[in-house]
Order: structure tokens, then C-alpha cells, then sequence
């Protein structure tokens, strides 16, 4: 098994509204998703996920709070995807479509996990509820959910 390849994922929510957006071209296409993408070697993770959710949606925050580590496997592929999970209740500016996202508010009551990625219906709960987690999960392409694992941590996530 090679190293993880680390990401982020931030999502905006200003209760009872999360901020997600339509993956428009790439990896999870098609799917309503956070903001993210993958840390450069010259940033930290956090800044990294400052620079994705500006780029994508067009918003900044100042502060952002980990609240989970999501690690993924896919049957037959060496390497690990380490996804860093940030939430920020803040931001500014007007969220705007990208290149790569169309930014949309979604009521927490109304998540379209039907077409997000499988796992995330697993781990939203946590997340909507404040708590912190770490997760696995095995997949079989990038439909098939093979097993998985979470757990919800009570300390700080690093
Ligand atoms: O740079 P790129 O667009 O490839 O980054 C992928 C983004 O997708 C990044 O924000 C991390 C995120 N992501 C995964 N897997 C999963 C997943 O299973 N669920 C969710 N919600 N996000 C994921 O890479």
C-alpha cells in the first residue's frame, strides 16, 4: 500500500442550510458534494482547503474546523484517498459556479444523497449532529460499497 493521497472537503452550514455544489467535471462527477480537491506539497491542509472552496465556489472563510478524516480504498488500486472533512458556519461572498461547481443550498432535511457519493449518507449524520468521526471505506469502483467503518472520536482530529 502506497501513502494516502491527502484531500479536502469543506462544507459551508449555516444551520438548517449546507452549501454543496455539482461536480461538474472530474472525479465524482455528477454528484452534490463539498468543496475540495487535493493539497499541494507547499500548502497545509487547511489553506489547501481554503484555495479549493474560493476557487470552486467563489467564498472565503477565515477559520475552519476539522471535524473528520474520511480514508478510502478502491478494490485492486494501490493507493489510499485521505479526505480531511472541514465545516465552517462563516464564510464570505456570494457563492458562485465554476469551472468545476454549481453551488446550491440544500435544507439538512432535504440532502440529495441519491446522487452523492455513497458513503456520505453514512457520515452527514455525524456531521449535521456537531460530532467528529473518522471513517473507512472500501469500494468496488466508484458505485459499490464493499465495507466500511466509523467511529466517532471524541478529541481533536489531526
Ligand atoms: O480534486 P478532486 O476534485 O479530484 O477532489 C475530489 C474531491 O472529492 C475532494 O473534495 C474529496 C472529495 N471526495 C472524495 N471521495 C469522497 C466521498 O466518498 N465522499 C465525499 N463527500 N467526498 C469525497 O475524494
Amino acid at each position: 500500500m502506497s501513502q494516502a493521497k491527502l484531500l479536502t472537503l469543506v462544507l459551508i452550514y449555516n444551520k438548517p442550510h449546507i452549501l454543496l455544489g455539482m461536480k461538474k467535471r472530474g472525479f465524482g462527477v455528477g454528484r452534490w458534494n463539498g468543496f475540495g480537491g487535493k493539497v499541494r506539497s507547499d500548502e497545509t491542509v487547511e489553506d489547501a482547503a481554503k484555495r479549493e472552496l474560493l476557487e470552486e465556489a467563489n467564498v472565503t472563510v477565515s477559520s475552519l474546523d476539522r471535524v473528520g478524516v474520511l480514508t478510502f480504498e478502491f478494490d485492486g488500486e494501490p493507493e489510499l484517498l485521505e479526505v480531511h472533512v472541514f465545516k465552517s458556519q462563516q464564510y464570505e461572498g456570494l457563492p458562485q459556479e465554476s469551472e468545476e461547481m454549481r453551488p446550491q443550498w440544500f435544507h439538512e432535511d432535504c440532502i440529495p444523497f441519491d446522487e452523492m457519493w455513497p458513503d456520505d449518507v453514512l457520515w452527514y449524520p455525524l456531521f449535521l449532529e456537531g460530532k467528529k468521526f473518522r471513517g473507512h471505506f472500501k469500494f468496488k469502483g466508484h458505485d459499490t460499497m464493499l465495507n466500511y467503518t466509523i467511529s466517532e472520536e471524541a478529541s481533536a482530529l489531526d
